[in-house]
């Protein structure tokens, strides 16, 4: 795994260069959109100043048809979602398996547009709700525009793209009242997955901690299909795309997603968008598994069926390749929004399979934008517009942007020289043999929908497991309808019959008595968020809890260790402005208590000195930080006196670090009495690299 590509500039590449023709800075006098200037934009033009406004006031008809037309249909899924600009550079030529330019030039730096979405919430719903991540990736290549569009799990709900509007009408809000936004918590989708047992294995992912990510920068993404590498000679090669984040896998918990829904429901879209202006550029692998087409059927499941997954430890994922996103987007409409991605979208030396599911996307996409962007042309916009040149017959429609010349727009012709003509290396669809007669079956090899299911729980860890059982138990109590309720335990029983009998008792649903199938023991480790990277604390944010009298210095030397490793500390008051300290200097506050929450920091950690400590340990916002923190499973700490606010909060009984020592209790608290602070900076960023300690007694703490 590479490091960090720390403090470089923005790459400045072709895509961007291009995109500065069209930038306006709106720095000129106003004037109407036909260039006229206007004096006055805040009074209509009427018949006397009391009078009725009059038809030929041209600026305001004009204003206000303008803004009666802003909006645009949102996609139909994926609605609410962040982007930003980066590039992607493969690490060694792939040129054995693919003729594709930006992954056989090691000295290319490919720009791509990246964006992250949640799948069921409308364009204003809150980032962190129980959902599926999309991880959609448009790479602007020299030989056209690549688009990897993606998903942060693996694997889909259903297996046959014609089943696609059941599903989504099935997981979006219900249809006679709209409710729930955002939510898959209701009876609707678990009717669908009760009777549709093909969802299961997503319907695991979707119960586990990746339907909840810290951050867009802390997930991984996945082209979820067989895709196909052709090389020179015509040959090609299964591939399944991963993108691995250099920071680790890393989740919420539950309760904090709740919260967070409320506290910042842009707390994903402004984690992605402070990363990047702060320099601290998301970054992630590409990695590949490679299938040798005379390997097609030596597994046990059908490469074509996008509900199952090739094990790392089957098929080893071959990093080849790293991308970073190093810039913002201008303009949220302009670009985030009217992005519009493809699966049809491939280069030379990329191409499909058979997958029924990416058969049906491949005719999806291009559809949809046709009515979102409104008409045929949405590929001219500047953010969908490929670097590669762009020459064709196509002509007219909506907003037409390009001046073709010349008397023809048709192909052959003589009379335009004969241009566009048929170029050298175009693109030429993989010679696939295909025989068999018209059929609407699935194919057998598609039919078992528990083993990987069961390989998915049997991956995870304690914590994992527990997260995903009370997730079904939430889940499905919020289902209406008992026997709704009790076929989804009926097939998680086939899963596994301890979840099932879990499950089943915290949603008042008999618990199945006999065993269905014995599990049958196989994992695949890779497959845990627990396996994932804790190594580093980049980027992470901490609150440190202060008030009048705190000792400044060591908050200071704490604030510049973290510093040191790429790691924010905020100071949080019950008042912003300045805190005398204990020393006669001050310190400044960063954020006030009541405007923040622990639940938008990774870590809690409460300043020493005498006053500030006594003060914090009567103020009840102060009180809950600390313990929210602990029941989310953060890092939590205090520094000398403030040791007190922690034993004031409702946090179960802890054996802390005695006096002058430092040191981490049972529960993953630590505490800095001692004289050392190296030795707490050291102690602190390994906890926080861990991401949360699980293995903490919270189940008293208030939530
Ligand atoms: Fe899809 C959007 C990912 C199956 C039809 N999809 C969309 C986006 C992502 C995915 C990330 C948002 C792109 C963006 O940011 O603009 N979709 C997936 C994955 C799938 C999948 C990983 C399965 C492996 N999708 C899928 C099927 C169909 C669609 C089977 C239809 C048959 N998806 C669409 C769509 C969307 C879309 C309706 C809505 C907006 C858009 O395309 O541009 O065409």
């Amino acid at each position: 795994m590479s490091e960090f590509s720390r403090g470089q500039e923005p790459a400045g590449d072709e895509k961007d260069r291009r995109l500065d023709q069209v930038r306006d800075d709106s720095d000129r006098a106003l004037t109407t959109n036909t260039g006229v200037r206007v004096d006055d934009t805040d009074n209509s033009l009427s018949a006397g100043e009391r009078g009725p406004t009059l038809m030929e006031d041209f600026h305001f008809r004009e204003k206000v048809t303008h803004f009666d037309h802003e909006r645009i249909p949102e996609r139909v899924v994926h609605a609410r979602g962040a982007g930003a600009y980066g590039y992607f550079q493969v690490y060694e030529s792939l040129a054995h398996y693919t003729r594709a330019d930006f992954l056989t030039d090691p000295q290319l730096r490919t720009p791509v547009f990246v964006r992250f979405s949640t799948v069921a919430g409308s364009r204003g719903s809150s980032d962190t709700v129980r959902d599926v991540r999309g991880f959609a990736t448009k790479f602007y290549t020299r030989e056209g525009n690549y688009d990897l569009v993606g998903n942060n799990m693996p694997v889909f709900f259903i297996q046959d793209g014609i089943k696609f509007p059941d599903f989504v009408h099935a997981v979006k809000p219900e249809p006679h009242n709209e409710i729930p936004q955002a939510q898959s918590a209701h009876d609707t989708l678990w009717d669908f997955v009760g009777l549709q047992p093909e969802t299961l294995h997503m319907m695991m992912w979707l119960m586990s901690d990746r339907a909840v990510p810290r951050s867009y920068r802390m997930m991984q993404g996945f082209g979820v299909h067989t895709f196909r590498l052709v090389d020179e000679r015509g040959d090609g090669t299964f591939v399944k795309f991963h993108w691995t984040p250099l920071l680790g896998t890393h989740s919420l918990v539950w309760d904090e997603t709740q919260k967070i829904g409320g506290k910042d429901p842009d707390f994903n879209r402004r984690d992605l968008w402070e990363a990047i202006e702060q320099g601290q550029y998301p970054e992630y692998e590409l990695g590949v598994q490679l299938i040798p087409e005379s390997r097609e059927f030596d597994f046990d499941v059908d490469l074509l069926d996008p509900t199952k997954l090739i094990p790392e430890e089957d098929v080893p994922v071959t990093p080849v390749g790293k991308m970073v996103l190093d810039r913002n987007p201008d303009n949220f409409f302009a670009e985030t929004e009217q992005i519009a991605f493809h699966t049809a979208n491939v280069v030379p030396g990329i191409d499909f399979t058979n997958d029924p599911l990416l058969q049906a996307r491949n005719f999806s996409y291009l559809d949809t934008q046709l009515i979102r962007l409104g008409g045929p042309n949405f590929q001219q916009l500047p953010v969908n517009r490929p670097v590669a040149e762009v020459s064709n017959n196509q002509r007219d429609g909506f907003n037409q942007h390009t001046l073709h010349r010349g008397r023809t727009s048709y192909f052959p012709n003589s009379l335009g020289s004969g241009c566009p003509y048929l170029g050298e290396a175009p693109y030429s669809h993989y010679q696939e043999r295909v025989d068999g007669a018209t059929i609407r079956k699935r194919s057998e090899s598609f039919a078992d929908h528990y083993s990987q299911a069961t390989l998915f729980l049997n991956s995870l860890s304690g914590w994992e497991r527990a997260h995903l059982t009370s997730a079904f138990q939430f889940e499905l109590g919020k289902c209406a309808t008992m026997a709704v309720r009790e076929r989804v335990v009926e097939h998680l029983d086939a899963v596994d019959h301890t979840l099932a009998r879990a499950v089943a008792q915290g949603i008042g649903v008999a618990p199945p008595a006999t065993e269905q199938a014995p599990n049958h023991g196989r994992s695949s480790p890779a497959l845990s968020q627990a396996n994932s990277r804790t190594d580093t604390v980049y980027s992470r944010r901490i609150a440190v809890l202060a008030d009048e009298g705190v000792d400044a210095a060591a908050v200071t030397g704490f604030r510049e260790a973290m510093a040191a490793q790429g790691a924010a500390v905020e100071v949080l008051a019950p008042d912003e402005g300045r805190l005398g300290a204990a020393d006669g200097q001050s310190l400044v506050v960063d954020r006030a208590l009541h405007t923040m929450s622990s639940v938008l920091y990774d870590a809690v950690v409460v300043a020493g000195g005498a006053s500030s400590a006594a003060s914090l340990a009567r103020n009840g916002l102060a009180l809950n930080y600390v313990a929210e923190a602990f029941k989310h499973a953060k890092p939590v700490a205090a520094l000398h006196e403030g040791v007190g606010v922690l034993e004031a909060a409702p946090l179960p009984p802890l054996r802390l670090a005695g006096d002058g020592e430092t040191g981490v209790s049972d529960q993953g608290v630590l505490t800095h009495r001692g004289s050392d602070p190296g030795g707490f900076h050291t102690a602190f960023t390994r906890v926080l690299a861990g991401h949360r300690v699980w293995d903490r007694d919270t189940a008293r703490v208030p939530a």
